[in-house]
């Protein structure tokens, strides 16, 4: 594959999530009130770190189709306030399904992003009741930027229903719940694929069309972001199976071998190592060619999209 590498690409990266965290720090909520132990833990994962990488490809489909410069250079436009808004949604909303997905009736796992799970620090009790905040603090945080200045509330509006539709039922909640379900059974390629685009790609497919849609992206624009967040979605889970067998515990912050643990058919138990290789390349590749003809010269995200392929985290 042809790497499109910018020259600068580790330490733009380093300098942009730096930015990621700041702006998703003003979100989060105060730890005040009779309620501060349940703040403290929906705060406690979310600082854990992580990579950041819905809110990124979000903040850098919408500087694609917004045709200006980095937007995190102190400019107060309405549209961007009102995108770092849903960065920090669509990252409380990843973050409140890894709570509930190491609880010990799911995963079960007491390691996630190099720290103690957040039922294990604050018990199961209030990691439960921390997910479900999380989940609905996301949508709260969303709908404060209907109090944006001049911001476009059309724009909002479809934003919110990409949002809901790709955390919900026909999105990230159902796959996991066929997930769950086909738990120590033998699925086929069919099963597997509809896991796969909905529990990890729905989220990732979000974060490219709500970048586009914010932005003032077209219709048929915002369907070739979701299609490519379809590719890279299904490449990032299979990339997750191959490091659950081949990654470090250090680098990756969670156990290894959790899908063994769990007895779970994943790419590489279906299709084996090499496959499962070949394939995370392919679909890279293919969602690099789509992103150049709809999007052209976004050596950044091209960058970003092509080094999922060799993370290790
Ligand atoms: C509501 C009971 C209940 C459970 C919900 C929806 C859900 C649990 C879990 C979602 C499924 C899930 C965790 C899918 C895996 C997706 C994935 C590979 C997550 C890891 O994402 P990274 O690598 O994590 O981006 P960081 O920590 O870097 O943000």
């Amino acid at each position: 594959m042809k790497m499109v590498t910018t020259v600068n690409f580790k330490e733009e990266l380093v300098s942009k999530v730096a930015s990621v965290d700041r702006i998703i720090e003003t979100f989060l909520p105060g730890e005040t009130t009779l309620s501060k132990d349940l703040a403290k833990a929906m705060n406690y994962s979310m600082k854990a770190g992580g990579k950041r990488l819905r809110p990124l490809l979000m903040a850098e489909t919408f500087k694609a189709f917004y045709k200006r410069d980095w937007i995190m250079s102190g400019q107060e436009e309405g549209s961007v306030k009102v995108l770092w808004a849903f960065m920090a949604a669509l990252e409380m909303i990843h973050t409140h399904s890894l709570i509930h997905d190491d609880l010990p009736a799911l995963d079960n796992d007491s390691l996630r992003r190099g720290v103690a799970t957040t039922h294990v620090v604050f018990g199961e009790d209030i990691a439960i009741l921390a997910g479900d905040a999380l989940l609905n603090y996301a949508y709260e945080t969303a709908f404060t930027s209907f109090d944006t200045e001049n911001a476009d509330k059309e724009r909002i509006g479809r934003a919110l229903q990409i949002l809901g539709e790709k955390t919900g039922l026909f999105g990230m909640l159902g796959g996991q719940s066929v997930d769950v379900k086909n738990e120590k059974k033998a699925i086929d390629y069919r099963m597997l694929e509809y896991i796969y685009a909905n529990k990890t790609g729905a989220l990732l497919e979000a974060a490219f069309m709500i970048g586009a849609t914010l932005a003032g992206a077209d219709r048929h624009e915002i369907f070739a972001m979701e299609g490519i967040g379809y590719k890279v979605g299904f490449a990032f889970q299979i990339q997750d199976d191959i490091l659950d067998i081949t990654g470090s515990e250090q680098e990756l912050g969670k156990p290894l071998f959790s899908d063994d643990k769990n007895n779970k058919v994943t790419y590489v138990t279906l299709r084996g190592m090499e496959e499962a290789k070949r394939q995370v390349k392919l679909l890279t590749k293919e969602a690099v060619s789509a992103l150049e003809e709809i999007a052209p010269g976004q050596e950044f995200l091209l960058s970003l999209i092509e080094s999922l392929t060799g993370r290790k985290k």
